[in-house]
């Protein structure tokens, strides 16, 4: 008897538009994945990457058994024999140098695991380093400071209400081909068509005539990194033409006078150069916000991975505010989300802020941020030598070596280090370097509930799928290594008793919570049987903005009310949120943070630097996500991606023909790359997109092997970031292109 069809509901891992997957299997084997046409969320949208899950699943190269690395290769080791080695050559380094020679690398796919998310933070406070890294400074730490600053917390984060919106400014961003970010917003192409058929309009400011700008009524062409200047003239043009309009906000904000006069130098005539744009065409978009009733601007990456990416952050919410646009229907709102937010605990309407620099980088003295250090400064704190020097990393999901800059010095680096251990499921660039490796299971092997997307989401909804598959006897789930790695750094050895642990950690924490009643709330999620993330979720849930508290709220949710509802449970569109929202001290949104108006000098002193010749901006595809997809055949199929695509000008100017070889350069490295001539972008702009170089010995990823690209990221300076959120700049950097 053959097994019979079944089809199961997950939510893709993958990015952040968080679809809803239907799954369909037959015994072990995947037959196929499509949307799922009743998620309440993403309502049946799904793009080529989550067909690839399949691909994933099966993948060959994807790990299955721990690896440990005898005699400089990598050999098949049982858990407890990988964990003892951990322990084995782990704890002597953290006895003898102290906690912060430990560091930790955790990369974006954690904020998909809710295994991984949730007890990443675990491990961290068991290690108690202060060398943590993360993706988050390559990415959104501009926009997690701005926002902090602004709103009292690193995840308020406004996001467009693109359904009620008439208008829709889209600023470093190309949601077409990333399916949003910062912005969760599963078909962002049909919700931006719905929004033009009901007479709105999108205009998008990017150097490259992007997908996204494609299906808009405007394009700008900015000069790379000029967004500073661009959205401070902005801000100084709705001063200047008296368009301020705050509304409802009026009363709700402070720093309106300091904020006049600091943006008083940016004027559209003396910034147009600058971004290269008319200084009309400047005046006529601060017009077009000010007067769209209901709208939003909306900046991502391509205003974050640059030397003013906090500032530029900042004003694309300033602006937001100043238009009466802020929390209100149709423009720039706070989700509210059902679990974990933070800006749904405590006393709602004012905190403690966020602040920065509670410590500080060894070498360069970069100021801590949210926790963690600026990626770039991670091989620096590695080479050298004293007390503090970082001699052992443990990477999570995370593959610096080709998604931070200048990744060759990273991988010296981690050739000097006396131990490195790795949670990932390939053997790639970064882990090749690891002394053990440690494989989560394949994504259809664990159960999913959104921990951070929902704070983003352009609806209200809570949504869970289960694992379609068992996972293959053994294997643990990631959360269980995490907390193994936890017991070892304690102290309590790789043999603890790591359920016995999850439960003190989380008894510790109702405490604090639930004071007396822990005992109480505790027995109550036992009695589900869950345990792990899935109990924390549940936790969440109950104690969350709709939760049922525990019977104090009947009718309100659980896990098994979420896991009951087919495709999940729609929590209705944003509503507006301020004051109840903010974790600001004063209460008020803070319009003039004093750590951003100090840094408006350092922009200005740079207005009137001349345009280098030749500048590298990177580009997302949508079959690729990143470094570590390329060797799936689906997305690996069609025509090769890692191209440099050059405007016709500069082709000719460079005697550069299409399909010809050249040797793009900077900061005295080089690659090889092959030329596409390309009609869409800036002149004086080329465009390779980042992940790429997968031809590094060590790694087993055959099939990107065959086509390995090359790496962006390999050119960049790893010292050049962002002085207040350290986020590594990665677009805009001079380069030089001439024939191989
Ligand atoms: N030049 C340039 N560089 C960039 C960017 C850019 O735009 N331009 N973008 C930046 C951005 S936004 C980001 S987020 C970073 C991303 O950079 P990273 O945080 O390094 O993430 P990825 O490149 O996605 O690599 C993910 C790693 O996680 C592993 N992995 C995948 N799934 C799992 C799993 O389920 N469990 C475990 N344990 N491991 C898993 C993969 O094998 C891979 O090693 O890149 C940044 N780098
Ligand atoms: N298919 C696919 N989807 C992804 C990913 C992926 O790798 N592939 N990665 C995921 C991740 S981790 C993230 S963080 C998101 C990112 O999501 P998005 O922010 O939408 O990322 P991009 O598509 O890189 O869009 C950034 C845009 O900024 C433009 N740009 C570059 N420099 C500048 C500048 O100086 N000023 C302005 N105004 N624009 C500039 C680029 O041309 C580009 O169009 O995407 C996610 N989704
Ligand atoms: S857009 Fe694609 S990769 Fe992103 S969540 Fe949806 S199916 Fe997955
Ligand atoms: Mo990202």
């Amino acid at each position: 008897m053959t097994d019979a069809e079944q089809s199961h509901y997950r939510i893709c891992p993958l990015c952040e538009a968080c679809c809803g997957l239907e799954v369909r299997t037959q015994g072990a084997r995947v037959l196929g994945v499509r949307g799922a046409d009743h998620d309440v969320f993403s309502a049946g949208y799904v793009c080529p990457k989550g067909y690839a899950l399949k691909d994933l699943h099966e993948d060959p190269d994807r790990l299955r058994r721990p690896l440990v690395k005898r005699d400089g290769g990598f050999v098949e080791v049982g858990w407890d024999e990988a964990f003892a080695e951990i322990e084995r050559r782990l704890v002597p380094i953290l006895q003898r140098d102290g906690r912060d020679a430990v560091a930790l690398s955790v990369g974006n796919p954690s904020a998909h695991k809710m295994s991984l998310i949730l007890y990443f933070s675990r491990l961290a406070k068991a290690l108690g380093t202060k060398n943590v890294y993360s993706a988050s400074t390559l990415d959104q730490m501009p926009k997690q400071l701005s926002c902090g600053l602004m709103f009292g917390h690193w995840l308020s984060i406004p996001v467009p209400d693109i359904e009620r919106a008439d208008l829709l400014v889209v600023i470093g961003a190309n949601p077409v081909a990333s399916n949003g970010s910062l912005w969760t917003v599963p078909d962002f192409r049909g919700k931006a068509k719905a929004l033009r058929a009901r007479g709105g309009r999108l205009v998008v400011i990017d150097p490259r005539r992007t997908e996204t700008a494609e299906i808009a009524d405007a394009h700008h062409a900015i000069r790379p990194g000029a967004d500073v200047f661009l959205l401070a003239a902005l801000v100084h043009t709705l001063f200047d033409e008296g368009r301020v309009r705050l509304g409802r906000l009026a009363g709700h904000v402070n720093g309106v006078d300091e904020l006049r006069q600091a943006v008083t130098p940016f004027s559209p005539e003396r910034v147009a150069a600058r971004c290269g744009l008319d200084a009309a065409a400047i005046r006529g978009l601060a017009r077009e916000l000010a007067a769209a009733p209901r709208g939003a601007l909306y900046g991502r990456i391509g205003t974050c991975t640059q030397a003013y990416g906090t500032l530029a952050s900042w004003l694309v919410d300033v602006v937001n505010v100043l238009t009466a646009k802020l929390d209100e229907a149709g423009g720039a709102m706070f989700p509210k989300a059902a679990a974990f937010a933070h800006n749904t605990m405590g006393a709602p309407g004012h905190g403690r802020g966020v602040g920065t620099g509670r410590w500080a980088s060894r070498v360069s003295a970069a100021p801590e941020v949210f926790g963690e250090l600026p990626i770039g400064v991670l091989a620096e704190e590695i080479e050298t030598a004293g007390p503090g020097q970082v001699k052992a990393l443990i990477s999570i999901a995370s593959n610096p070596v080709l998604s931070a800059p200048n990744g060759a010095r990273l991988a010296a680096a981690f050739e000097r280090l006396e131990f490195m251990v790795s949670l990932d499921i390939y053997l790639n660039e970064t882990t090749r370097h690891a002394d053990v490796i440690l494989p989560g299971p394949s994504p259809l092997e664990d159960a999913h509930y959104d921990f951070a997307f929902p704070q983003f989401s352009f609806r209200n909804h809570a949504r869970f799928s289960g694992a379609v598959f068992a996972p293959p006897a053994g294997q643990p789930a990631e959360w269980q290594n995490l907390l193994r790695l936890a017991a070892i750094a304690r102290g309590d050895g790789a043999r603890a008793d790591v359920e016995a642990f999850d439960d003190a950690l989380l008894m510790d924490e109702l405490r604090k919570q639930a004071g007396e009643q822990a005992p109480i709330v505790m027995q109550a999620l036992n009695a589900s049987g869950r345990r792990g993330p899935e109990r924390l979720v549940d936790l969440a849930l109950r104690s969350g903005p709709y939760g049922d508290r525990f019977g104090q709220n009947p009718g309100g949710l659980t896990l098994d009310r979420v896991i009951a509802a087919p495709g999940g449970i729609d929590l209705g569109a944003l509503a507006p949120r301020i004051p109840e929202v903010l974790r600001t001290p004063s209460g008020k949104v803070e319009l003039a943070p004093p750590l951003l108006l100090a840094d408006l000098p350092r922009a200005l002193a740079d207005l009137d630097t001349p345009a280098p010749p030749l500048v590298v901006i990177g580009r997302r595809d949508v079959r690729s996500n990143n470094s570590w997809m390329h060797n799936l055949p689906t997305l690996a199929k069609g025509p090769f991606r890692c191209t440099a695509w050059v405007h016709p000008e500069d082709a000719a100017r460079l005697g550069l023909a299409d399909g010809a070889r050249a040797t793009l350069a900077a900061n005295g490295r080089r690659l090889d790359v092959t030329v596409e001539v390309n009609g869409t972008l800036r002149p004086g702009v080329v465009s390779l997109p980042h992940g790429w170089g997968h031809d590094l010995p060590g790694a087993r990823l055959a099939l990107a092997a065959q086509r390995p690209g090359a790496n962006l990221n390999a050119l960049f300076d790893d010292a050049a970031r962002d002085p207040l959120s350290g986020n590594a700049v990665l677009s805009g950097v001079a380069v030089s292109l001439s024939p191989a």
